[in-house]
């Protein structure tokens, strides 16, 4: 439990910006604060504070050119929005009003964040500070609170604005308004499709706060068409690190098979509910998967179940007869000779506990590897330990993709790399 606290703690005050950009840097502006001279120059210490961090701050000059006097807070947030998304093209926006009184500086200080351009969002804060070093301390202040608040979702995967008109969605049924169709059956222990809140008809539920032991056998069960969702076991409440569902497996819930054609690229789309924290948050997965058929040494463990045969008595077996079960195998069950050879995924961060839609191309750059014939999607959540919704997970192939495209190697470093094994690496960290 003591681990658990602990990791709750480092996640929420965790300096979200650094893992959650990456290498992208974004693109800010920050305006002359009104109020004269003091105005003019606690905004230059901003400029000078973000430039250090992941921002790519519009110089001084252009920035003193678009409003001289400064923007003042009561400024029409309206406007600044229309400015950041024209010619300036930033994604965040800082004005505000300073007052020097005496010896002490206040400034109430307006940000603006525009990663999801469609839904601005922003907050206001007052910082003041007296003394010869107030307007390095302020403007230190507003750096750090510009860093470390989460209102806005940050540009992970290139800029790219969501295309407003998608077409068709390629996957089935990702609203759920057909119950299961398309996807796999929910096992009614961690995932549910569930009566949503008004004009969402039905969602998919994740629970995670479960205790995970039995969980773990009942999946198995599942697995080998020993058990059925009607069985499910009721499961206790446990947010434990040690044996939570949440700290260890997480749950997945998949779509069916989806046909890949060469080159393509897609916008994965959806809707989530749920409390998020720092580093850890749902995501949805989009797996690609190519055949290995053919290159099989072994009988899968659920056909060996099926067949009830341990994998002693298959290694017992002559070459040649391995071989043709093999192939009988992989003819009647090809998917269970998939293998995963790509892996993207949707972040689903949520510090607000709110709906929030969430929008991305896939992959980030160029179309799939030539390598991958299957896709399949699979929402995932897991820590921290709660309930979360889903709604509306819709796979578009691409609107503005002309032609087929090549595959384009990610800039990010831990790209490719999966992410449960990322994560339990910098749990381990803490
Ligand atoms: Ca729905």
């Amino acid at each position: 439990m003591k681990r658990a606290a602990v990791v709750i703690l480092m996640a929420a005050t965790m300096p979200w910006s650094a893992d959650a950009w990456g290498e992208e840097k974004i693109p800010a502006v920050v305006f002359n604060f009104a109020g004269g001279r003091y105005g003019a120059q606690l905004a230059d210490s901003v400029r000078l504070g973000l430039r250090r961090h992941e921002y790519d701050v519009l110089d001084r000059i252009s920035s003193e050119e678009i409003a001289e006097e400064g923007l003042g807070k009561e400024t029409d947030q309206a406007k600044v929005v229309e400015m950041l998304k024209g010619r300036l093209k930033a994604k965040l926006g800082v004005y505000g009003t300073v007052d020097k009184s005496g010896d002490t500086i206040t400034a109430e200080i307006v940000v603006v964040g525009l990663a999801d351009p469609a839904k601005p969002s922003s907050w206001t804060k007052a910082f003041s500070g007296s003394g010869e070093r107030a307007r390095g301390v302020i403007a230190a202040q507003v750096v750090e609170a510009i860093r470390k608040q989460a209102n806005w979702k940050p540009p992970e995967y290139g800029d790219d604005a969501a295309p407003t008109n998608f077409g068709k969605a390629i996957n089935l049924n990702g609203d759920f308004e057909t119950g299961h169709t398309g996807w796999q059956a929910p096992d009614r222990a961690t995932t549910f499709i569930v009566d949503g809140p008004s004009g969402r008809g039905k969602v998919l539920k994740f629970v995670t706060d479960v205790e995970r032991d039995k969980w773990l056998e009942y999946q198995r069960k599942l697995r080998f068409g020993q058990a059925k969702p009607e069985d499910a076991p009721a499961l206790a409440k446990d947010t434990s690190y040690a044996n939570s569902v949440a700290a260890l497996e997480g749950a997945h819930y998949r779509s069916e098979w989806i046909q890949a054609p060469p080159g393509a690229r897609y916008w994965m789309v959806a809707d989530m509910k749920g409390k998020t924290a720092g580093i850890f948050f749902p995501k949805i997965f989009v797996k690609g998967y190519a055949d290995f058929g053919d290159r099989a040494d072994a009988l899968p463990e659920q056909t060996l179940v099926e067949m009830k045969m341990t994998p002693q008595q298959f290694a017992r077996l002559p070459v040649a007869r391995q071989k043709q079960l093999i192939a009988t195998d992989a003819a009647r069950n090809p998917d269970r000779y998939r293998r995963e050879v790509f892996r993207w995924y949707l972040a689903c961060r949520n510090e607000e506990d709110t709906w929030q839609h969430y929008a991305a191309p896939c992959p980030p750059r160029g179309g799939l590897p030539a390598t991958v014939k299957y896709l399949q999607i699979q929402v995932y959540a897991y820590w921290p330990p709660g309930t979360y919704l889903f709604d509306n997970v819709h796979l578009y192939a691409d609107p503005n993709q002309k032609a087929p495209l090549d595959e384009e190697k990610a800039r990010t470093p831990n790209f490719g790399r999966t992410s449960d094994v990322i994560e339990r690496e910098a749990r381990k960290k803490q």
